[in-house]
């Protein structure tokens, strides 16, 4: 869907209400709607569902009464279904996409990326759960051993606002390959082309396989997590509700994914075509708008290389078009909402009282039309390694820049920090860069093309990034449990 004419919630295709989609169905919720509005102009884009204990209890129990039938189809049935919901995502994708765009104020040109992604992520469980789970048995003393896998029953799945069909696909797409059923909590602040894409599931899965309560986190998702009925909790967004939603794991002893923060370093050797390399590092940054926990957000620069490096690097930052999302052109756009923008404002002001230099932006860019929104310019600042604007995460278009010079002290600055999620290198010598690849904290190492995401590639952090692996044959594995039978053969009579 391209840009033209005048773009309006209606012919888009925004339903007026989501409520929780239960059984397949849209619902009515418990505790009436919230508005849902447009990150970049303040519109009202449509009410959703403002998720309970109500109607977390009633899409619970629908999961639970589809389980057994889904944990029973065949993988070749599992992996046809993955294979078409990968065709629906394909085939509705464009409204999706300008819906996403709208709802979370990213640049539309951004989605092609998200939604291949997505898709991808269904084909990929699609084949990987036909040879995941091979037979496997033994001859042991006396009998026979054999494992299988089994799916855990109902997942509990949250996600954040900031890459909501990745996010989607990412827990929906192995949590069904292994023969789970699903609760989705999607983000209050963007949560429609999930929902959207939840309707259109429908048409392919059994009732109740996948379900979705919108809400806020401490209505809606604290509910889910409470919820005695679920069988795997799996989040991805800050360290803070991680840590709790790992907390409850642990007092109910259930299996958990995290998937949280990140500051990944993103190292430049000396040897680096230099105008490639700065093409690189700004698309690590100021991607996703900045607001991604892998991007490549603290730029380790080699002293020989760096005032080149960095004034190519302002000189790049100058042409980034910064405009209304909806617009193709657009490069950088709307931060989802106020609280998110005036964080990664009062970062730059920390910043600025820690001593750190702020090279190029820093500020809050009006957009015609827009006023509603956040458009913040893509901002480079000089920070020493152990400063707050170097060490947090601050989830805007924003990167640090820091000299080195010996390669042993460069690791463990790149080391030095809380998050472990990713990383990025760039250098001609693959020698060394796999010598510090190997010496990394991060769980994704890109070297010479930041996020480069390949599937059947484990993603998940190091430290306090999380705990599990997603996009990967791992996922599998965390959303199912082993079962040892050994069938023994009849003792003789003494
Ligand atoms: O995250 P929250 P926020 C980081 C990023 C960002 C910061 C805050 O630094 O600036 O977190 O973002 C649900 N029980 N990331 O406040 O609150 C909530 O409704 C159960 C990194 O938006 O963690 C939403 O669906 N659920 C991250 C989801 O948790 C709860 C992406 C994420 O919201 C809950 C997003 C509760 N008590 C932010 N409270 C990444 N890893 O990519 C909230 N939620």
């Amino acid at each position: 869907m391209e840009a033209t004419g005048k773009i309006s919630p209606a012919n888009v295709g925004f339903e007026k209400q989501y409520g929780p989609l239960i059984n397949g169905e849209m619902t009515k919720p418990a505790n009436g709607y919230i508005d849902s509005v447009n990150a970049a102009t303040g519109e009202v884009l449509a009410q959703i569902g403002r998720g309970g204990e109500e109607d977390i209890d009633r899409a619970v129990k629908a999961a639970r009464t589809a389980f057994t039938g889904w944990a029973d189809t065949s993988i070749e049935a599992r992996s046809a279904l993955l294979n078409k919901i990968a065709d629906i995502l394909e085939n509705n994708q464009e409204r999706l996409k300008m819906m996403e765009c709208m709802d979370t104020g990213r640049a539309l040109h951004e989605f092609d990326l998200d939604y291949q992604l997505a898709i991808y992520q269904f084909r990929y469980f699609a084949g990987a759960v036909l040879t995941h789970y091979e037979g496997e048995s033994r001859p042991v003393d006396n009998g026979y051993l054999m494992t299988k896998k089994e799916p855990l029953g109902v997942c509990a799945q949250i996600i954040p606002w900031n890459v909501p069909m990745i996010m989607t696909a990412f827990k929906l797409a192995p949590a069904l390959a292994a023969g789970n059923t699903v609760v989705l909590k999607p983000a209050e602040d963007a949560c429609l082309s999930v929902i959207e894409f939840g309707k259109l599931l429908s048409d392919v899965l059994p009732k109740g396989v996948v379900n979705m309560v919108p809400g806020y986190g401490t209505e809606a998702g604290q509910a889910l997590i409470d919820h005695p009925d679920v069988d795997k909790l799996a989040f991805t967004g800050s360290v803070g509700v991680g840590r709790l939603v790992g907390k409850t794991a642990g007092e109910r002893i259930l299996p958990v994914t995290l998937e949280l923060g990140g500051k990944a370093p993103h190292i430049v050797f000396p040897d680096v075509d230099i105008d490639s390399a700065v093409e690189n590092a700004t698309l690590g940054y100021t991607f996703f708008n900045g607001e991604s926990c892998i991007l490549g957000t603290r730029l380790l620069v080699h002293d020989d290389i760096y005032d080149e490096f960095v004034e190519k690097l302002i000189e790049r930052a100058k042409q980034i078009k910064i405009g209304p999302p909806t617009d193709r052109s657009t490069r950088l756009a709307s931060i989802i909402n106020e609280k998110q923008g005036e964080r990664v404002l009062n970062y730059f002001d920390i910043a600025k009282e820690e001593g750190a230099n702020i090279l190029y932006g820093g500020n809050r860019v009006t957009v015609p039309g827009h006023e509603h929104g956040y458009f913040i310019e893509p901002t480079i600042i000089e920070a020493e390694p152990n400063m707050r604007i170097a060490q947090e995460e601050i989830f805007g278009p924003a990167a640090t820049v820091t000299r080195w010079s010996e390669v042993e002290e460069m690791i463990q600055e790149a080391n030095d920090v809380e998050y472990g999620l990713a990383a990025g290198l760039m250098t001609e010598d693959l020698e060394s860069a796999l010598d510090v690849a190997n010496k990394l904290d991060a769980g994704s190492i890109w070297i010479n093309s930041y996020f480069n995401f390949q599937s059947g590639a484990p993603f998940g952090g190091y430290k306090n990034s999380g705990v599990g692996r997603e996009y990967s044959k791992e996922a599998l594995d965390e959303y199912s449990q082993s079962k040892s039978i050994v069938a023994g053969f009849k003792l003789p009579p003494p």
